[in-house]
C-alpha cells in the first residue's frame, strides 16, 4: 500500500519536471530575429530616411537658388519635390476673375554635376508639383563598402516661369485683367541611405 503510494507520486513528480522542462525549453529555445536559433546578428544594414524642406516665393521668370550638404554614406536615392498653389480667384465688385495656371520648374544639381530638371503647370483651382528623383547603386548587400556617391553639396533652382493672370469671366475688354506676377512654393529634398544598426544592447 505504502509502496503503491510512493510509486504514484514519483510518477507525478516526474510528470511535473518533463512539463516543466518543456516549458523551460519554450521561453529558452525562442529563437533570435532571423537568427534560426544561432547567436544572435551583430547587426545590419538598414534604410534610413532624412528631409529638408525650403520655402519662398518667386516672382515671375526668375530663379531662387537653395543648396544643402547630404553628409552620408551609402545614398540609396534623393528625390526632389517642388509644390505650390496659385493664388485663389479673385471676385471684386466688377465680377468673377479666373486665375489661370502658373509654370514652375525645379533644376537640382548633384555633388558629382549630374543635373535634372522638370516643369508643369498647375490645374487651375489645384496645386502644382513637380519631382526629379536620383537613384545610387547601393544594397543592404553592398553597403559595408561605404560608397561616397551624391555626398557633399546638392544645388537646387526654383524657376518661376509665366504666371498666368486673373482673367475676367465674362471676357477681356469689359473687366480688366488682374495680373499674376508671383507665386509661393516648397521645395522637398527627400533621401534614404544606409545605415549599421546594432542589435539593441549591443556595444
Ligand atoms: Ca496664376
Ligand atoms: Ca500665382
Amino acid at each position: 500500500m505504502t509502496l503503491e503510494r510512493n510509486d504514484w507520486r514519483m510518477l507525478s513528480m516526474g510528470i511535473g519536471i518533463v512539463l516543466f522542462s518543456l516549458a523551460l525549453a519554450g521561453i529558452l529555445g525562442k529563437p533570435a530575429t532571423g537568427g534560426g536559433g544561432g547567436p544572435p546578428p551583430a547587426g545590419e544594414w538598414v534604410l534610413t530616411s532624412g528631409q529638408n524642406s525650403f520655402t519662398g516665393t518667386g516672382n515671375e521668370n526668375t530663379d531662387t537658388t537653395f543648396n544643402m550638404d547630404i553628409n552620408v554614406t551609402n545614398l540609396a536615392n534623393v528625390t526632389v519635390k517642388l509644390t505650390w498653389t496659385d493664388e485663389p480667384d479673385i471676385t471684386n465688385y466688377l465680377g468673377r476673375h479666373t486665375n489661370q495656371p502658373d509654370e514652375l520648374g525645379v533644376t537640382a544639381g548633384s555633388p558629382e554635376g549630374e543635373s535634372q530638371e522638370d516643369f508643369g503647370q498647375n490645374a487651375h483651382g489645384a496645386s502644382g508639383s513637380v519631382e526629379v528623383g536620383f537613384k545610387y547603386n547601393v544594397t543592404e548587400k553592398t553597403a559595408p563598402r561605404k560608397f561616397k556617391d551624391g555626398m557633399g553639396n546638392w544645388t537646387f533652382a526654383v524657376h518661376v516661369g509665366a504666371c498666368g493672370d486673373q482673367t475676367p469671366a465674362i471676357g477681356p475688354g469689359v473687366i480688366r485683367t488682374i495680373a499674376d506676377n508671383s507665386n509661393a512654393f516648397t521645395l522637398t529634398v527627400s533621401y534614404s541611405y544606409y545605415t549599421f544598426v546594432k542589435p539593441a544592447g549591443a556595444k
